[in-house]
């Protein structure tokens, strides 16, 4: 039930100061679905080396309510204790997505039955009394992903939600683990002194859907759109590349 792979063979670090990751989730398959498009690409891109020294580490997240942020927590911790966590990009299938959509928001509910038959019914994701913000926003630079994005010859719109099911749980749950916990985490983990007094930002992190793959459109009616393997993963390597370049800074 989802899992979190192993650094990749060949790691480039090997002598060297770590590089900082970036950690990339998909999903398992669900609703009848065989294959989720999410995880394809997240394996697939487990390894590469992007331009500023960023390594790409994946991990799969199961469809279950008690499972999915755990995974994602253990993904994190796991890179952090060996490497900084650059950034994070949440993958997810969106059933009826022309394009790649960029997610925006995470807001605090939490609605559907999961792939264990656990149901949520606009349950808060942060309940009181501790209580969650409404909402939180990607913190991605969505504007110029979209842009590369667009300029490879992809399609690519900025989405104003992701939904009430795991996917903006996910989303939401790990914004918030960010905005309270992360800087505290990464100090117990990892001293440094920018950790321990509080000034390392939290890594940039947000959540991206993808359209369907081809072979899944295939037999349904109304046929819904779909897009190939490729260009799902070419969109995904240059939203990872754009953050990267981002969270790096100025050379
Ligand atoms: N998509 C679902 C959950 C898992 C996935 O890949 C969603 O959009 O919430």
């Amino acid at each position: 039930m989802g899992h979190v792979m192993s650094p990749s063979a060949g790691d480039p670090d090997w002598g060297r100061a770590p590089s900082p990751a970036v950690l990339l989730t998909g999903f398992e398959p669900f609703g009848g679905e065989t294959a989720n498009p999410a995880a394809e690409t997240a394996n697939a891109l487990h390894g590469r080396l992007l331009h500023p020294g960023f390594l790409v580490q994946s991990a799969i997240l199961p469809v279950t309510w008690d499972g999915a942020f755990k995974t994602l927590v253990r993904a994190a911790g796991a890179i952090a204790a060996s490497r900084p966590l650059g950034a994070v990009i949440m993958l997810g299938q969106a059933a009826g997505y022309p394009a790649i959509g960029l997610e925006r928001v995470a807001v605090n509910t939490a609605n559907g039955k999961d792939s264990s038959g656990s149901e949520r019914e606009n349950t808060p994701i942060v309940a009181l009394p501790d209580g969650g913000p409404p909402a939180y926003f990607s913190t991605l630079p969505l504007d110029i992903i979209q842009r590369k994005i667009e300029a490879a010859g992809l399609p690519a719109f900025i989405s104003d939600s992701a939904g009430t099911y795991l996917c903006n749980y996910v989303f939401y749950a790990f914004m918030h683990y960010l905005a309270t916990v992360w800087p505290e985490a990464g100090a117990a983990r990892r001293p440094s002194p920018a950790l321990v007094a509080g000034k390392q930002p939290p890594p940039p992190a947000g959540f991206v859907h993808v359209p369907y793959l081809p072979e899944q459109a295939v037999g349904k009616k109304p046929i819904p759109p779909s897009m190939s393997r490729s260009d799902i993963e070419r969109a995904i390597l240059t939203a990872l590349a754009v953050t990267a370049e981002t969270a790096a800074g100025p050379p």
